[in-house]
């Protein structure tokens, strides 16, 4: 699925980049709202209730589970998200597979919610970057299992220079070493799904945290966000004992007729 899932966003990056070329977005920079402080809200959300900082995250459907809520309202949703107590939300764009799109990313951060919004995107080019930026971005998704080293260091970068926060995706070691390779990574994600096979296993953010890895993450100072298949309490007490300070969770809150409620609930 993520072969089919890049091949097609390759297309359609192609496309988008065609009416919009790079030179332009650069212009439409000068009137893009000014960026919101992703990683900050998450240490001050953990800081001030010793809990992780939640990113609860606006999604419609995914591969997976297809369907989650058939009356999805992405502003209504935000907004409860927002009265529930999220730190930050994340905000699918993708459309083709995950059924969420810019226009929601752009109507959230219009709509006036002031928790800083994370881009749920594939990102294979750097004009994705600037894109999601234009639309309200505070924070971009980079997926370790799709970008050479490379092309995470320049993405980085990137986001830098723009004001965003680059949260960086990891699902094994193998990843996780590349990661902790590069200079500048302040967020990094466990994916507790295996984007290859929908397998979930929390016990994958404990299992990256062990040992000599969760001591340089220490070390570096980075945040690390514990992601997917969370929903109970026990659930975020669990991955919290792993040493994350941030959860993402999308399924088990979106589903309910409160979101927000399902926060706290
Ligand atoms: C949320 P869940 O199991 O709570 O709905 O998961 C989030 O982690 C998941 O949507 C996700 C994702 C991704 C989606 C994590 N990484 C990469 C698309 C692309």
């Amino acid at each position: 699925i993520l072969e089919k899932i890049i091949w097609h966003k390759d297309m359609e990056v192609s496309q988008l980049k065609e009416r919009r070329p790079l030179h332009a977005l650069k212009k439409s920079l000068e009137n893009a709202p000014p960026s919101r402080d992703f990683t900050g809200a998450l240490k001050e959300a953990n800081l001030r209730t010793g809990l992780p900082g939640l990113i609860a995250e606006v999604k419609k459907a995914s591969p997976s589970r297809g369907i989650l809520r058939e009356d999805f309202d992405p502003v209504e949703i935000a907004q409860s998200y927002e009265r529930g107590g999220a730190a930050c939300l994340s905000v699918l764009t993708d459309e083709k597979y995950f059924k969420g799109s810019f226009e929601n990313l752009e109507a959230i951060r219009q709509a006036g919610v002031k928790c800083p919004l994370l881009c749920k995107e594939f990102v294979i080019d750097a004009w994705q970057i600037y894109y999601a930026r234009i639309k309200g971005a505070d924070a971009i998704l980079l997926i370790a299992a799709v970008l050479p080293d490379l092309d995470i260091r320049y993405m980085v970068k990137i986001c830098k220079m723009l004001g965003l926060a680059a949260l960086v995706e990891v699902h094994d070691e193998r990843e996780m070493d590349r990661v902790l390779g590069i200079e500048g990574i302040e967020l990094i994600g466990i994916n507790n799904r295996n984007l290859e096979t929908f397998e979930v296993d929390i016990s994958n953010t404990r299992k990256l945290l062990e040992g000599e890895r969760g001591q340089l993450i220490r070390q570096k100072d980075i945040i690390v966000v514990g992601e997917s298949g969370l929903f109970t309490p026990d659930d975020i007490a669990y991955v919290q004992e792993a040493g994350v300070k941030a959860v993402l969770v999308g399924e088990s809150i979106v589903k309910q007729s409160d979101p927000g409620k399902g926060i706290t609930g």
